[in-house]
This record gives C-alpha cells, sequence and structure tokens, in this order.
C-alpha cells in the first residue's frame, strides 16, 4: 500500500491516507481535501448565533430559582438532543422538565396543551431539533411569563416565533447546516461549559442523532464522528453502552446505512417501537435489562418490516405517472400504520432513485405528507415554496413533512403536480465518478477514507464504460457494478 507524501497531516485519525484516497478527496474537495475529510477541533462558541443570550438566559435563571422545560422533537435527532441537554443541563444543577411530542395524538409545533402544566413564570423553556416556526406556541410561552430560547436546525421561514434566542445554523450557511438538531444544542452548551466538551455519553448520543437525521457526513460531523470513534466504550453504561456495540464496525469503515440498519431502525418509529423509551434507555445504567430491552425492540422491528414491505408493494403499485414523469415518487394511501410514512418514503427513495411524497389521510379528512428528497432537491424548500396550502409543512433539504386540512386528495395532488413541473432542479441526478482507472485498484485503499453517509459517498470509479461503486460490509469491501449514488 502507498502512501501519501505529507505524512503528519495524512495521519491524522483512524489510519493513513492512502495515495488513492488522497486523489478521491481531491477530485472532491480540490480546495481543501484533508480538513474536508477530518476537520480540526471547532471553536463551538463562535459557530452558531445567539449562544451568547442562552448564556445570559441560564444566569439569569439559576438566580431566580427557575426550571427548564427542554422541549425536544419527537424523533431519534430530538431525543438524543434531549438526552445531552438534560444530562449537561442537570449536571450543573439546574431542574430539567422534558417533553416531547406525542406522535399519535399532536399537531407538530411546540403546544400550550401540552406546556400548560409544566411551564410556569420565569421558567426557560428550550427546544431542541423543534420550535423554529411555531409561532403561536412561542407566543403563548411569552404571554405566560417564561424566558424562551429556540434550538433548532430546520429551514427558518418567516414570521420566525418571537423567542428570546434562537439558535438555529440556517441563520448563518454552512458548516453550521450540516448539524444535526442535537449537535445544535450540544455546540451551544459545550460553548457555555466546556467541561462537557467530547464527553463519550454525549458523543455517542450526537452520533445516533447524526446519523439517523441524515444530515450530510461533512466538516464539524466529520469531526464528532471522528471523535466518537475514539471513544472506549467499555467506560459506557447500560443503554448508552448497548447501543454503541450495536454500531456496526464502528472503530473501521462504516456507512450511514448500516447504522440505520442496524440501530436507527430498530428503535423505530410508531406503535411498538422504542421511541418512546429512548430517552429511559439511555439513561437506564442496568446493562442487563437494557440488553434485554434491546432483544425485545429487535424482535418488534422484525415485524414492523414485515408491515413495511407489504405496504411498500402497495405504494409502488401506486405511483402517480405524472409525478413519475417529474422524476419524483407520489403516493396516496388510505392508511399507513403511525410512524410509518417516513420510512416508506425513505425505501421507495432509496429503491428507486427518486424523491417521494407520500400522502395519507387522518381523522377529519386530515391528509398528513412525508417526504424524503433525492440528489439535487431541497424538500422543505419545495414544501414551504406552496405556501398556505399546508397548515403547517418543515423540515430540512432530506427530509420534511406536511398536513393539511380542508382540502380533497384530488386537488392537492394538482397542485404538487403543476409545483413540481415549475420547481428549477433536476431531481434525478447523475450518478458520481471519483477516478477513471485503467485497472480496478484494491478497494480497502479507501477503507480510510470512511465514514461514509449523505454528501460523502463512498467512492466509485469508471473502467471501460463500467461504473463501480464501492460497497462496505462489516467485515468486508468490494466493488460493484451500480448507477446507485450508495447513499
Ligand atoms: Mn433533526
Amino acid at each position: 500500500m502507498r502512501f501519501s507524501e505529507d505524512a503528519p497531516t495524512s495521519q491524522r485519525g483512524r489510519c493513513r491516507l492512502t495515495h488513492l484516497a488522497r486523489k478521491v478527496l481531491e477530485s472532491r474537495f480540490p480546495n481543501n481535501p484533508l480538513d474536508e475529510w477530518l476537520p480540526p477541533a471547532p471553536d463551538w462558541s463562535h459557530a452558531l448565533p445567539d449562544i451568547d443570550i442562552l448564556k445570559h438566559e441560564l444566569a439569569a435563571l439559576r438566580k431566580r430559582g427557575g426550571k427548564i422545560v427542554l422541549y425536544g422533537h419527537d424523533d431519534m435527532d430530538g431525543i438524543t438532543g434531549i438526552y445531552i441537554g438534560q444530562r449537561i443541563l442537570e449536571g450543573e444543577g439546574y431542574r430539567v422538565v422534558t417533553l416531547m411530542p406525542r406522535r399519535v395524538t399532536d399537531d407538530y409545533g411546540l403546544l400550550p396543551q401540552r406546556m400548560e402544566e409544566l411551564l410556569l413564570p420565569g421558567d426557560l423553556l428550550l427546544t431542541v431539533d423543534y420550535g423554529c416556526s411555531s409561532v403561536s406556541g412561542v407566543e403563548w410561552a411569552v404571554e405566560r411569563g417564561a424566558r424562551v430560547v429556540i434550538t433548532d436546525h430546520h429551514t427558518l421561514n418567516h414570521p420566525l416565533p418571537p423567542a428570546h434566542g434562537m439558535i438555529n445554523p440556517q441563520r448563518l450557511g454552512p458548516p453550521a447546516t450540516y448539524l444535526a438538531g442535537c449537535s445544535v444544542l450540544y455546540a451551544a452548551l459545550v460553548s457555555i461549559y466546556p467541561r462537557w466538551i467530547n464527553q463519550p455519553e454525549l458523543l455517542t448520543a450526537i452520533s445516533i442523532g447524526t446519523v439517523s437525521d441524515r444530515v450530510p457526513f461533512l466538516s464539524w460531523n466529520r469531526y464528532l464522528l471522528e471523535e466518537f470513534r475514539k471513544i472506549d466504550i467499555s467506560k459506557l453504561k447500560g443503554g448508552l453502552a448497548v447501543l454503541a456495540e450495536n454500531w456496526p464496525a464502528r472503530e473501521r469503515a462504516w456507512t450511514g446505512s448500516m447504522v440505520r440498519h442496524a440501530v436507527t431502525s430498530v428503535v423505530g418509529k410508531g406503535e411498538d417501537s422504542g421511541i418512546d423509551i429512548l430517552l429511559d434507555f439511555m439513561n437506564d445504567d442496568n446493562y442487563a435489562q437494557c440488553l434485554k430491552i434491546w432483544k425485545r425492540l429487535k424482535k418488534n422491528s422484525r415485524q414492523r418490516t414485515h408491515v413495511l414491505s407489504e405496504i411498500f408493494s402497495r405504494a409502488m403499485q401506486r405511483r402517480d405517472d405524472q409525478a413519475s414523469a417529474y422524476g419524483m415518487n407520489l403516493v396516496y394511501l388510505d392508511y399507513i400504520p403511525d410512524g410509518m410514512g417516513g420510512t416508506l418514503a425513505s425505501k421507495m427513495t432509496r429503491i428507486t432513485s427518486r424523491g417521494t411524497i407520500i400522502v395519507s389521510r387522518r381523522e377529519h379528512g386530515k391528509l398528513v405528507g412525508e417526504a424524503r428528497s433525492y440528489g439535487d432537491w431541497d424538500m422543505a424548500g419545495f414544501l414551504v415554496s406552496m405556501g398556505s396550502i399546508f397548515k403547517n409543512a418543515g423540515g430540512h433539504r432530506m427530509a420534511a413533512g406536511f398536513s393539511c386540512e380542508g382540502i380533497a386528495w384530488g386537488e392537492l395532488r394538482e397542485q404538487l403536480l403543476s409545483k413540481m413541473a415549475e420547481y428549477p432542479v433536476d431531481p434525478v441526478p447523475m450518478p458520481h465518478i471519483d477516478l477513471v482507472v485503467d485497472e480496478l485498484p484494491d478497494p480497502a485503499e479507501f477503507l480510510c477514507l470512511a465514514p461514509f453517509g449523505g454528501k460523502f459517498l463512498p467512492p466509485a470509479v469508471k473502467k471501460g464504460t463500467m461504473r463501480y461503486l464501492m460497497n462496505i460490509g462489516e467485515n468486508s469491501v468490494s466493488w460493484f457494478i451500480t448507477e446507485e449514488s450508495g447513499d
């Protein structure tokens, strides 16, 4: 194996950078190939806006003696974020009450009826992965006499809620925008309390939130994932130890989809899934008990997989022809089990290499949509650009959702199709090629580039007229001929 010339920088991290791996980086990131592969430690205190406001609010709260109501999104990113906030803030001596939406009954956003009994005048409402579009919820909390700081990474749509502070990287642009919601809260809190920087429990939670939320494997996310690779997991306890042990090839080369298969989908979403108990699980120090719970979650997830594959084949047959002509999947289903819409949309997107919008009906004729993007298509931007047709819509580039009332499916379909026709991007990108080669190299030469995930895909090479994509398993690596992206 050949190594690159300037050894000291290239040896940072897991392994040496091979000559061929370096060529891949140079073709992807001509300006700064090494830092894009393994960036140096970020200065979190300058990474995000309004951190000074949160610092001030926390100091004032300590003086007046109120509590923190930590309100997060009910997905992996939100719940790992709640875990991070709870751990740091309780560790700093604050009283913390956690709150997350009930997926079955709650609408999206900060809901006064959920906060009513918890949030008192003088308390601090702190959100994670959540709240940047909750105008009425924030108004309610401010009127009640609480202080409000939003931390979120979702797309900002005006009017913004009247919070006292808004820590959202969307105000800045990349690389801050790559962070998952849990990392936004982490970055803000470790700027204020630096002794929590790179704590193993927090890095475990961040890595799960980051991979599950499908944010790009770029820049600061690569730094955080590399720090997670370096932790000694034998020091972790209970649920966190189980989660880290189930991380495939954590210290070697892994991909986001391997982790989503082995961890995210075992926790799952919806009925009988582990999402409702994930926070307790992460806080549970009893290893034997957590192993038992994990076994049960695995069994439940296998059952969900059966249900999913049935719905998947139904959805594939019902793809809208006109949407297909625009390079998108659009599917309407009368019924989808709770929490399965997003998983179904992800699966269709992966298998068809097309963006997917799945619409289903809920009680009182309400229509709910789950959408996943592919390639160049900004899904949240697309939905938000449709304006007031939705009761609420939001998310980020790769994953978004909406709900609407008082409109029939036929009319919503027309509106979606006409917007698709004019949306100015190519939703079906060309598969990437990093190098053109005469002979297929040993794919192991590229393992040093891992981990691979969104926007940092496994290398693909072209030999003759064929494209070969690097295919990583837990203990194997090979080339295979495909037009797939490898995401
Ligand atoms: Mn998120």
